[in-house]
């Protein structure tokens, strides 16, 4: 059967209606977790949910459900979706494409008013980014079970906001519990953020894995002083070594096989005055690695640097571990319905591994999971000029289209 194609312009629309949420003047998007701008963006997916007459569920972490209902009431729903939260200075396509093709999906179905055996969920999973809070993935690891949720709860932010306070001020503290949901299939559409797919003029990415990431804070510790009269040798100054050790973790990136990604993004220097020599400097390293034993390694490696670096020049530290998530494997079941639906469709594809982390790669461990890429501009992401076609947009939601239904079975 040749499944009905999906409205390429309304996709469209919805996609840029939702980027006017938390519009930046450099013409990205702005909607940290649980801000009033993301309340703004799950309430718009909300509304359109229900006018496509999709119940809604929201669980205690403030992941929405949006159903579409099976003929078969007690079947496992097959999932789709992604996340609306983005990056301080993001793009209008990470995340939102993956909730939006799946609502596409839902809509197309009733267009066509075809019904499935299994319900389909669109879902919208909290704190993908991590940005604000920093545990990435936080809604869907804690539903997958690889994170604790009242350790999520209790999450601040730099001003001591809590995930759980933030959840209640924008009212999506759900009734549901987290997780324990028996799921058919996930399978999650998501712009590449790499310069792969555009290289090799493909389509479509048929995502078999995703490589792993660690994520620590480095916590160094040295003496306040007046920065005009303690002469150099004599200083403990946490940012000055803080500067070394991020320079040296530079380096065993660039030297380090297999080849990793190190990126220090964040760095806050006390007590950030002028004339004091900071006595403290925190900042955080993300590294990524496609195979767990570099992962150990290269854990062993930024440990003995900053240590070494820190005993040179008098400083104290302490090396906190804030997420660790291992490299995983796709559902070859999965992995072959979106090559087969890219093939019958005519879409030029390949198959890819994901240097980003998603949503799905937690759900991957409860259930078959499927991710399906497309290319963005010159493998442009997490930033303001982050853009995708709208035929890769139509054509990734196609592919997504024929798989969630594949999945859910027609009656
Ligand atoms: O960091 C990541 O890989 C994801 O894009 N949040
Ligand atoms: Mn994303
Ligand atoms: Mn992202």
């Amino acid at each position: 059967m040749i499944y009905p194609t999906i409205q390429s312009e309304r996709l469209w629309r919805s996609l840029m209606e939702m980027a006017e949420i938390g519009q930046t003047s450099g013409g990205g998007v702005c909607r940290l977790a649980l801000t009033d701008e993301d309340l703004a963006a799950r309430e718009l997916f909300v509304k359109w949910c229900e006018d496509a007459r999709l119940t809604i569920r929201v669980d205690e972490l403030g992941n929405i459900f949006a159903r579409r209902a099976g003929s078969d009431l007690y079947a496992p729903p097959v999932m789709t979706g992604s996340h609306l939260d983005t990056q301080p200075l993001g793009g209008r396509f990470d995340g939102v494409y993956g909730v939006l093709a799946g609502l596409e999906v839902a809509r197309t179905l009733n267009d066509a008013k075809i019904e499935t055996t299994h319900p389909i969920d669109v879902v919208v999973w909290t704190n993908e980014e991590g940005s604000r809070f920093p545990a990435g993935c936080m809604g869907s690891a804690v539903f997958a079970g690889q994170r604790d949720l009242d350790v999520m709860l209790n999450l601040t932010d730099a001003d001591g906001y809590s995930v759980k306070d933030e959840l209640k001020r924008i009212g999506f503290d759900g009734p549901e519990k987290c997780g324990n949901v028996s799921i058919k299939a996930l399978y999650e559409a998501h712009i590449e953020q790499g310069p792969i797919l555009e290289n090799a003029s493909k389509t479509i990415g048929v995502v078999m894995s995703a490589q792993g990431l660690r994520c620590f804070w480095v916590h160094v510790s040295g003496i306040e002083g007046h920065a005009g009269t303690l002469p150099m040798d004599k200083r403990r100054d946490a940012f000055q070594g803080a500067a070394r050790m991020a320079v040296a973790i530079d380096n065993l990136a660039n030297t380090f096989v297999p080849h990793p990604v190190i990126t220090i993004g964040v760095v806050n220097v006390g007590p950030g005055s002028r004339s004091t020599i900071p006595g403290t400097t925190s900042f955080m390293i993300d590294c990524r690695c496609p195979d767990e034993q570099g992962l150990n390694e290269l854990e062993d490696e930024i440990k003995i640097i900053c240590k070494g670096i820190a005993k040179t020049r008098g400083l104290e530290i302490n090396i906190e571990m804030i997420s660790k998530i291992t490299p995983i494997t796709f559902n070859k079941d999965c992995i072959n319905s979106i090559r087969n639906a890219a093939e019958k469709r005519k879409l030029e594809h390949q198959d890819i591994s994901s240097g980003a982390g998603h949503d799905a790669c937690h759900v991957s461990f409860i259930a078959p999971v499927g991710m399906i890429f497309i290319p963005c501009e010159h493998g442009i992401s997490h930033n303001e000029t982050e853009y995708a076609s709208p035929s890769d947009i139509t054509a990734g939601a196609q592919v997504l289209f024929d798989v969630v239904v594949g999945a859910a079975k027609l009656e």
